[in-house]
């Protein structure tokens, strides 16, 4: 009988030790160390796509309370995400700004609750001091040069004395478009072989760069050697119109597309393309660790660059792993 009792009060102890760490667990579990709130550009992208997956992977993984908010493609619905983190009191904010400019009136609001904000992926213009605490994005100039770069060494290789470019650039105003658009302009300033035709804005969408690719064929023809595309969703729209032609793409036509996604690799491999510029949409560990910083009250770097890498015909594409995005 003794035994019994000794058994039962051993059973109750177990028992107690393992509710009191459950409940603790369960309130660390309800009381999260970090509420942040993110406001994502949209849906536009596998780039995009796959910023989103990381960054609420990352959450899960550091046991960050998110919330998520897409905003459609729709500077407005960024703002009124952003008015619905400050009322309800986020510790941190973080969003994807769709343009550079129209935030200073947000961000006030954010700054006089105190409340600090992250860019992440782009970043915004503005003459206020203070209305963000950093950024966590790509260098999307040195996109543009590497592009740049790749197709000046292309140009040699080719033998080429005069070169004819068009672009298809992303969304008008937003940090990658001019900053691509900038870092491929300046590198190629001094090569007098480089022509561009003309840029016209396929604002990242796969149907954009569809009919952007459509109207240069209409205008300038097989005068076309290039096509720069600053995103791989435009270059997979302008690829089927430009095998509408006789021209074959990545042989008649150089292609050169940003982003570094699985299907633009994929027909890189198969050479209908030429480079894809990598910018890796996987920023969802930088963010979570900066935002639990900044909450208490640690410091950060201004700006943080991933590393990217540049896939092109020099290289051999059949060692190109696997992308997840
Ligand atoms: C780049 C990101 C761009 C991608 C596009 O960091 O802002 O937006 O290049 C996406 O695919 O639409």
């Amino acid at each position: 009988m003794y035994i019994v009792k000794r058994l039962r009060l051993f059973a109750l102890l177990v028992a107690a030790v393992l509710l009191t760490g459950c409940t603790k667990a369960a309130e660390e579990a309800n009381d999260p160390e970090l509420l942040l709130g993110f406001s994502q550009v949209g849906s536009e992208s596998a780039w995009r796509i796959g910023n989103t997956k990381d960054i609420e992977n990352s959450a899960a993984q550091y046991g960050v309370s998110l919330m998520f908010e897409n905003a459609n493609q729709s500077q407005e619905n960024q703002i009124a995400a952003i008015r619905r983190f400050i009322a309800y009191k986020v510790d941190v904010i973080a969003f994807s700004p769709i343009v550079e400019d129209g935030w200073d009136n947000v961000l006030m609001e954010a700054k006089e609750a105190g409340i600090p904000v992250v860019l992440v992926d782009r970043t915004i213009e503005t003459e206020k001091e203070d209305l963000t605490a950093c950024l966590i994005g790509a260098d999307f100039y040195n996109e543009g040069v590497m592009a740049a770069e790749y197709l000046i060494r292309k140009a040699d290789s080719l033998g080429l004395d005069h070169v004819n470019i068009v672009e298809i650039t992303g969304t008008e105003n937003s940090t990658p478009m001019l900053q691509r658009q900038a870092g491929f302009a300046d590198t190629i300033a001094d090569d007098e072989r480089m022509h561009i035709l003309e840029s016209i804005d396929g604002d990242f969408l796969k149907s954009r760069g569809a009919e952007c690719m459509r109207y240069l064929l209409e205008t300038y023809g097989d005068d076309i050697d290039v096509v720069y595309s600053h995103n791989d969703e435009m270059t997979l729209g302008a690829l089927p119109e430009i095998e509408k032609t006789d021209m074959i793409p990545g042989r008649d036509i150089i292609i050169i597309s940003i982003d570094g996604g699985q299907e633009a690799i994929d027909v890189l491999k198969e050479g209908k393309i030429n480079c894809v510029v990598e910018c890796t949409p996987n920023l969802g560990s930088e963010l979570m660790e900066t935002a639990l910083k900044l909450k208490e009250g640690e410091p950060v770097d201004a700006v943080i660059h991933p590393t990217e890498q540049v896939f092109s015909d020099e290289m051999d594409v059949s060692t190109i792993g696997p992308r997840g995005y």
